[in-house]
């Protein structure tokens, strides 16, 4: 009997609330409100295309800005997934996934390895707001992401031109390298590291 695969996380600060519930082996049922409009459309992207169910209900101090909205929403999510993974054992570890959005392209390559580590390019001279949603922010949301899942990210985005086509296909391609990178390989019996630990 193997154990769902599913991560709970509440934070809560000053600036902010959140409740994340991730289920990997789901569906793709998504339900997002962090009161800011594009963001809530990213997450339900990375739900679907990652067929995890998830669930994210965050108030922040959005009086502000929506920069800790996002930040924590983006730690809460990655400690979730990383709880989610528990010892990782069977799981397939690498995977990278291209994903074309009209004019832009993004390749996202993942090892859930253990370790945090972010490498990160886009295209320069975006237009710097979607909605309420700052472009820089993007950067800000995997970084946080990898420091508390703690895995190593590879996300290219070689060419686009429209910020939310640029913005969305790189979480739709970082959805379907997680989900394979997270999916049980039938062949993989123990935890597939040398090291024997993930
Ligand atoms: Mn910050």
């Amino acid at each position: 009997m193997t154990l769902a695969r599913v991560g709970r996380v509440e934070r809560t600060t000053k600036e902010t609330s959140v409740l994340v519930e991730i289920n990997l082996d789901g569906t793709g049922k998504v339900d997002v409100a962090t009161g800011v409009g594009f963001y809530d459309h990213m997450l339900d992207q990375l739900g679907r295309h990652g067929l995890f169910d998830l669930s994210v209900k965050t108030e922040g101090d959005l009086h502000i800005d929506s920069h800790h909205t996002i930040e924590d929403t983006s730690l809460a999510l990655g400690a979730a997934f990383k709880q989610a993974l528990g010892d990782k054992r069977g799981i397939v570890r690498f995977a990278d996934a291209s994903v074309p959005l009209d004019e832009s392209l993004a390749r996202v390559t993942v090892d859930l390895s253990g370790r945090p580590y972010l490498v990160h390019t886009e295209p320069d001279g975006m237009a710097p707001m979607i909605g309420e949603y700052d472009t820089t922010m993007t950067r800000h949301i995997l970084e946080s992401f990898v420091a508390q899942a703690q895995v190593a990210l590879h996300v290219h985005v070689p060419y686009g031109r429209n910020a939310h086509h640029i913005v969305e296909c790189q979480f739709k391609a970082l959805a379907r390298a997680l989900r394979y990178a997270s999916e049980i390989d039938p062949r993989q019996t123990g935890i597939p590291s040398t090291k024997g630990a993930l």
